[in-house]
């Protein structure tokens, strides 16, 4: 069986969305990423990872894949028939490369100077000039679209529906792009994207009373 190391509401939750939408029974272990420990069994989770950071995909011969953009791949080529990614050799794959691209190394890293890493008021105001830019270019995408690629849902709606659900923690209001609030508002209509946010936010809920 599969097993994702995740922490809740990290970026992880678009690998736990995929495998659900994916029908993918998994097995789930709670890797908290200040402490870099394992809740299971309160062990390093450097050794599942020297990166020590979520998600981390576990496959069943015990090798392990990181990045999102790697392990969402390798879910929904899991189960092509769903067409969770468009088929490799097809342009929409590259397509798809090109929004988890974006996503992970713009949007999310992005989203974090901001919240974390910037202290003082001049340069978290530049950088949330930097996020507005770059969440821009997905409102521009969405609009007149359902889905970031192709006509149906891929694990890019996933990365892409987490990353916005975080944005406001980074004082960016996805308000001012009703491309986003809609599609938002699909992606929380969906089933299994629903049933991860649920566990997820209970989880983080537990973890933070
Ligand atoms: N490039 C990685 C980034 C993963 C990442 O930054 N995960 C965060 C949670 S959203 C984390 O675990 N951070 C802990 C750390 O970097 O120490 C990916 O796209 O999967």
């Amino acid at each position: 069986m599969l097993q994702l190391y995740f922490f809740p509401m990290a970026c992880s939750l678009a690998s736990r969305i995929a495998l659900m939408e994916a029908g993918i029974e998994a097995r789930y272990h709670l890797a908290h990423i200040w402490t870099k420990k394992v809740l299971d069994d309160d062990s390093d989770f450097r050794v599942v990872s020297q990166k020590g950071a979520v998600p981390v995909l576990v496959l069943e011969n015990g090798e392990r894949l990181t990045e999102s953009a790697a392990v969402l791949q390798y879910i929904a080529d899991r189960k092509p028939e769903l067409g969770l990614a468009p088929p490799p050799g097809d342009l929409d794959r590259y397509r798809l490369q090109e929004w988890l691209s974006f996503i992970g190394t713009e949007i999310h890293k992005g989203f974090l100077f901001p919240t974390f890493w910037y202290k003082d008021d001049a340069s978290k105001a530049s950088a949330r000039e930097r996020i507005w830019q770059t969440v821009s270019v997905a409102a521009a995408r969405l609009n007149g679209r359902d889905y970031l690629v192709g006509d149906r849902f891929t694990v890019a709606d996933a990365h892409l529906a987490w990353a916005l659900m975080l944005l406001r923690s980074a004082g960016v209001d996805i308000a001012q792009w009703p491309e986003l609030v809609d599609y938002l508002a699909r992606m929380h209509a969906r089933p299994h994207v629903k049933a991860a946010v649920g566990i997820e936010t209970q989880l983080w809920k537990k973890m933070a009373a």
